[in-house]
C-alpha cells in the first residue's frame, strides 16, 4: 500500500485550529519537552508527544497507528449514519467538539415544515427546525447533545428565537409558529425578558416542550408556564407517548395543544393498538378543550386513518418536508 503523506511543520501548539478534517491525529515533535507543553497537547487531544531525536522506526510506528486511528474514525462516522444513530457526537476530544460546535453555531439556519388543516386544505402554521452546514453535527440531536456537553445550550437556544422571530418577519401575518425549547431553556431569564426578539411576537408562538425530557430541573414550572402565557405564548406538549416525563408535568404544563410522536403514527394503518390509542387520545383532547397534532404523517394510508379517528390536523413528510423558506404544502 501506498501512502502519500503530508507532513505539515508548525510551532504552535494550537495548530488544530487550521485542520479542516479534525479527525485526523496529529502528533507534536519536540526538542524542547517539559510538562506544561506534554499536559497542554494532551488537552488539545494530541494524538502522540515524540521527543526529539525521533527514531525512524518510532515515527512510522507513530503514523501507521495514527493512520488507522483515522480510517477507524471514518469507519465509525459511517456505521452511526447507516445506524441512524444520530445522537452520538463527532468522535474526537473536547477541543475538536468546541470547534465543531462554533463551525454549527456559525451555519445554524431554521428550517420550517407546515403543519396542515387537512379538511381545509390551509397551512395552520408552521414548526421551526434547527439545522447547520456543519457535517459532524448536521443532526439536530447531535448538535443539541454537543451543547448540552459544551455548557453552551443558552446560546445556542438564544440564536435559534433570534432566527426565527427574524425570518417571521418575511411570512404572512396570520402563520403562526411553533419552536422546539429544551426544558432548560425555561430556566433561561432571556425567555422572559419583554425586549427578547420573540417576546415581541409572542401573540404567534407556540413553544414545544418535549415528553422525552424530564422537567425536574425547572424551579417553578407552574410560575414560569403562567408567566409566558401572561406575555402571549402558547404551550404545546411534544412528542406525546414517548415520554419519560410524568404526568405531573403534563399537569402542570396544561398544554392548549398537544404533539402526538412519530412513532405512535408510523403504521398506524396497519397496527390496531395504535388506531386505539389515537382514537382515545383524540376523544380526551377534545374534552379537554386541546387541540391535538399528529406528526410524522408519511403515507396516505396513514393520513387517512388519523382522518377517520377524529385527527384533522397533521405534519409530516406526506404534505412538506422541512426546508428553507416557508415549503408549500401538498394535500
Ligand atoms: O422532536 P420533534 O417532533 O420536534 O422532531 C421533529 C423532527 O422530525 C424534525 O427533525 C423533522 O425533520 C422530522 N420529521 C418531520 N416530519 C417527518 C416525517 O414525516 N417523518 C419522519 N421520519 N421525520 C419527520
Ligand atoms: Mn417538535
Amino acid at each position: 500500500m501506498k501512502v502519500v503523506l503530508r507532513i505539515r511543520f508548525t510551532n504552535s501548539l494550537s495548530a488544530t485550529d487550521h485542520i479542516s478534517d479534525l479527525d485526523i491525529p496529529v502528533s507534536l515533535v519536540t526538542g524542547d519537552p517539559s510538562i506544561k507543553t506534554a499536559s497542554t497537547a494532551v488537552e488539545l487531544g494530541a494524538f502522540r508527544y515524540l521527543i526529539k531525536p525521533v527514531q525512524a522506526r518510532e515515527l512510522t510506528d507513530c503514523i501507521r497507528r495514527a493512520l488507522r486511528m483515522y480510517k477507524m474514525a471514518k469507519l465509525r462516522r459511517q456505521a452511526l449514519e447507516l445506524m441512524g444513530n444520530n445522537r452520538m457526537l463527532p468522535t474526537g476530544d473536547r477541543k475538536s467538539l468546541e470547534i465543531y460546535f462554533s463551525r454549527a453555531l456559525e451555519t445554524m439556519w431554521i428550517a420550517f415544515q407546515p403543519i396542515i388543516i387537512y379538511q381545509d386544505k390551509k397551512v395552520y402554521a408552521y414548526e421551526a427546525l434547527v439545522r447547520t452546514e456543519e457535517p459532524s453535527l448536521k443532526f439536530p440531536t447531535a448538535f443539541l447533545v454537543a451543547a448540552e456537553r459544551l455548557n453552551r445550550l443558552q446560546d445556542m437556544s438564544r440564536l435559534i428565537r433570534k432566527k426565527v422571530a427574524e425570518r417571521m418577519v418575511h411570512a404572512p401575518e396570520h402563520f403562526r409558529f411553533f419552536i422546539n425549547l429544551h426544558s432548560l431553556d425555561l430556566n433561561d431569564e432571556d425567555l422572559y425578558s419583554p425586549n427578547a426578539p420573540l417576546s415581541l411576537v409572542a401573540k404567534r408562538i407556540v413553544l414545544e416542550i418535549t415528553e422525552r425530557a424530564s422537567l425536574d430541573e425547572v424551579v417553578g414550572l407552574s410560575e414560569k408556564v403562567k408567566k409566558l402565557r401572561a406575555m402571549g405564548f402558547q404551550i404545546a406538549v411534544d412528542d406525546l407517548g414517548a415520554g419519560y416525563a410524568g404526568l405531573s408535568s403534563f399537569t402542570q404544563l396544561d398544554p392548549e395543544i398537544i404533539k402526538l410522536d412519530m412513532s405512535l403514527i408510523h403504521g398506524i394503518d396497519r397496527e390496531f393498538k395504535k388506531q386505539s390509542v389515537v382514537r382515545s387520545m383524540s376523544q380526551l383532547s377534545k374534552q379537554l378543550g386541546m387541540i391535538m397534532i399528529a406528526e410524522g404523517v408519511e403515507t396516505e394510508r396513514e393520513r387517512d386513518v388519523l382522518i377517520s379517528l377524529g385527527c384533522d390536523l397533521l405534519q409530516g413528510f406526506l404534505f412538506a418536508r422541512p426546508g428553507k423558506g416557508f415549503p408549500t404544502a401538498i394535500f
